[in-house]
């Protein structure tokens, strides 16, 4: 996850500009000076600082664009980054000089975080959120149920799938920790509701789906249709009416609908990137997916 990028004048040894994207919001000042030093000498290699990691590129002159990101994301994914925004800031720069860069940093440095699409992946409680997101990452399914709960109560994966950085959001689905979905809809892409496909849950999910269209207004939501192994699993076609969305069937616990579960990525990409989802076999699906398998 790209946590914050900033525009560094490494000769006055200051940041002149900045956006941030992570949980806190907030610059890790100290750290980005020790890299301006680091990068005086040796730009082209990153550095690792309060656990995250700092990757730089010269725009122009003593210009230099950083994005802090997570250690285990891809310096290649975070490279391209680097190099479309030096190619727009260098624009603007001969364009309309400095003054101009600052007016519109943030419009400048957003589109090329084109490669980054955060998906957040709602529901109640146990309807296999965590599930869904095993079965993502080709993990072995858990049959007990582990309620999402932690100090941060989101857990975010980082997957680099099909050249995209997808940040993954596992909300914890009690109520206790339903406010906290809030928080975060004005940083995300997607909405996935999960559904256990009973009818109690269906209506559940029907509220959650109208309270989150409301909060989320523009963002694509789509639905997984989840536990259609159970004798009592309503019909996708049945919850794609009742929700409005496109709902996808799943047996989140069962491997063999691990293509399926890419294929709900994918599609939800295309549509984000607009356009179609490629044809691809499912071992070619498989191979989108790079994600730290060590991580359980
Ligand atoms: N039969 C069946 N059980 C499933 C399926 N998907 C998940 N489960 C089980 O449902 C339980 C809850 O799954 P989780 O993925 O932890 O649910 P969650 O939505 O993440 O729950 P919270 O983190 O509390 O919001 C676990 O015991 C899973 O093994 C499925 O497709 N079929
Ligand atoms: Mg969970």
């Amino acid at each position: 996850m790209i946590h914050a990028t900033a525009l560094l004048d490494l000769q006055e040894n200051k940041v002149l500009l900045h956006t941030t994207h992570g949980i806190d919001g907030l610059l890790p000042n100290e750290d980005i000076k020790r890299y301006i030093e680091y990068a005086k000498d040796s730009i082209r290699r990153h550095q690792i600082f309060g656990g995250r990691k700092y990757i730089g590129r010269l725009c122009k002159d003593n210009l230099a664009f950083l994005v802090i990101c997570d250690p285990k994301d891809s310096d290649i994914i975070i490279r391209r980054v680097l190099k479309a925004v030096c190619n727009r800031l260098v624009t603007v720069l001969n364009q309309g000089g400095m003054q101009r860069v600052k007016e519109s940093y943030e419009s400048i440095v957003q589109p090329c975080l084109y490669s980054v699409i955060t998906i957040a992946i709602i529901g109640e409680a146990g309807v296999g959120k965590t599930s869904f997101l095993r079965l993502l990452r080709g993990q072995i399914p858990s049959l007990e149920y582990v309620p999402t709960v932690s100090v941060d109560t989101v857990s975010i994966e980082n997957i680099s799938f099909a050249g995209y950085l997808l940040i993954i959001l596992d909300f914890g689905g009690q109520e206790m920790f339903r406010k906290l979905w809030d928080l975060y809809m004005d940083r995300i892409d997607a909405i996935i509701v999960v559904t256990d496909s009973t009818l109690k849950n269906a209506v559940v999910s029907k509220g959650i789906c109208e309270s989150v269209r409301k909060k989320a207004a523009g963002v694509p939501l789509f639905a997984i249709a989840n536990k259609q192994d159970l004798h009592n699993a309503l019909d996708p076609s049945v919850l794609s009416r009742l929700l409005s969305a496109d709902v996808f069937p799943l047996v989140a616990i069962d491997l063999s609908f691990r293509e399926q579960a890419l294929k709900i990525i994918l599609d939800i990409i295309s549509r984000h990137a607009k356009i179609r989802t490629p044809r691809l076999s499912n071992y070619e699906l498989t191979q989108l997916i790079t994600s730290d398998q060590s991580a359980q």
